[in-house]
């Protein structure tokens, strides 16, 4: 068992919380069996949930490549009961079982690749089989500056208004064909992100639209949005914060809502269905304990009706493939999965990355994830983290650094 914190740089992405710094920080996790195969699996690269991986990885040497469930049983034994939350806050609240879920995940997933290698199959199959050859995923739009300050502009040009929104569209659609848009909003006034949305409607008039201020506004303010883009979004994700102020705006709001903040964990789940909260839940195999643990998700939404969606965070080719194999063999996922892979400009720790082209990635069908770690660059990754002096993602003091007055506010509107 191996686990290395990387950094790869990071565009200044602006969101609710504040925004990107210039370094990414990922962990990449490689399990190698005793027949020498390696199995890879990729999760957050913060401080304390650095330190908890480690022990955890220390007590799983001798794993069973099969038995997932002993895996979590051993991590739970390894960890105990801690509960360590995101400083931003962007993948809603933490709980003992969600830490739990977030340090069992990189490992499952790539105990499901040394599986599929052992035996010659995808990592879809493990899962049940794939039922799409492809896999949409959905431009990703954020508002953010010219360049991190202090240094050259980034050559994706800044993004502070509805044209510069447009155009970051342009280009992202242009690279990668994607059909389905996504606005990360919750950093200007809602008229302003309502505007951007319009434009992008009058641009790009066939694809869906999806905006996320991240909790961002208040239910009274989400209503009002929810109202003005009557007919222009496929779906609204996280407008207000918790599951009570979701469901006030699900009852007014003409389209569905869509999480990734207040349904989190299987916990969330009895609630959220009693008030008709959310009527898509994005998963992220990442902090829902893995890909089983998002097939059974997957399974309690389809039984009550709610739609599945995909979330990302800041991410590498591991991951990406992991978003993949779960997002081919899970039938009730419908919609475009988020990815932040463009904003890596190519930068990556696998060697044959899986490449998103007409807004899709093939799905592989080679053992395993189908990935393999390039070592030059996991090395040259682990020295940018060495080097970078980021130890834990913090968009809010990095902001802070540069407008001394902004404070994070949800809600801000
Ligand atoms: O990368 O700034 C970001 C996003 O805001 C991310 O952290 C969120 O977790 O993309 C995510 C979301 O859909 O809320
Ligand atoms: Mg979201």
């Amino acid at each position: 068992m191996t686990v290395t914190p990387v950094a790869f740089p990071d565009p200044p992405l602006l969101n609710s919380a504040g925004v990107h710094q210039p370094w990414a920080l990922r962990a990449i996790v490689q399990v190698r069996s005793a027949d020498g195969a390696v199995g890879l699996g990729e999760t957050y690269g913060d401080a304390p949930h650095l330190s908890l991986l480690t022990r955890a990885a220390a007590a799983l040497k001798n794993v069973d490549i099969f038995d997932l469930s002993g895996l979590v049983r051993t991590v739970a034994r390894a960890i105990g009961a801690v509960d360590v939350p995101d400083r931003h806050g962007l993948t809603g609240g933490s709980t003992t079982a969600k830490t739990l879920a977030k340090v069992v995940a990189p490992f499952e997933v790539a105990l499901l690749d040394l599986q599929g290698q052992a035996i010659g199959r995808p990592v879809h199959d493990l899962l049940g089989g794939k039922v799409r050859d492809r896999v949409p995923f959905s431009a990703y739009l954020f508002y953010k500056w010219a360049g991190h300050p202090g240094a050259a502009p980034d050559g994706w040009g800044p993004a502070l208004d509805p044209d510069g929104i447009v155009a970051q569209a342009r280009t992202l659609i242009d690279r990668y064909g994607f059909q389905s848009i996504k606005l990360k909003g919750g950093v200007f006034p809602p008229d302003e992100e309502i505007a951007a949305i319009r434009a992008l409607r009058d641009a790009f008039s066939g694809l869906p639209l999806r905006l996320d201020p991240n909790a961002a506004w208040t239910p009274e303010t989400s209503v009002k949005v929810a109202e003005q883009t009557d007919g222009l979004l496929e779906y609204l994700e996280d407008p207000t914060g918790g599951l009570s102020g979701m469901a006030e705006v699900a009852a007014l709001a003409p389209m569905p809502l869509a999480t990734n903040m207040c349904v989190v964990a299987f916990a969330d789940l009895p609630e959220a269905v009693r008030r008709n909260a959310v009527q898509v839940v994005l998963a992220d195999h990442h902090y829902w304990g893995g890909l089983r643990a998002c097939a059974e998700l997957a399974a309690i939404c389809r039984t009550w009706g709610i739609g599945v969606s995909m979330h990302s965070n800041s991410h590498l080719g591991i991951s990406l493939a992991a978003m993949v194999h779960l997002a081919a063999s899970t039938p009730v996922l419908t919609y475009a999965a988020d990815t932040h892979t463009p904003w890596q400009d190519g930068v990556d720790v696998v060697a044959d990355p899986l490449p998103i082209t007409g807004g899709a990635v093939t799905v592989p069908d080679r053992p395993g994830l189908g990935v393999t770690l390039d070592q030059d660059a996991l090395a040259r990754l682990h020295e940018n983290y060495l080097r970078c002096g980021i130890t834990e993602r913090d968009d809010t003091t990095y902001r802070q650094r540069f407008e001394p007055g902004y404070v994070k506010r949800r809600p801000r509107w």
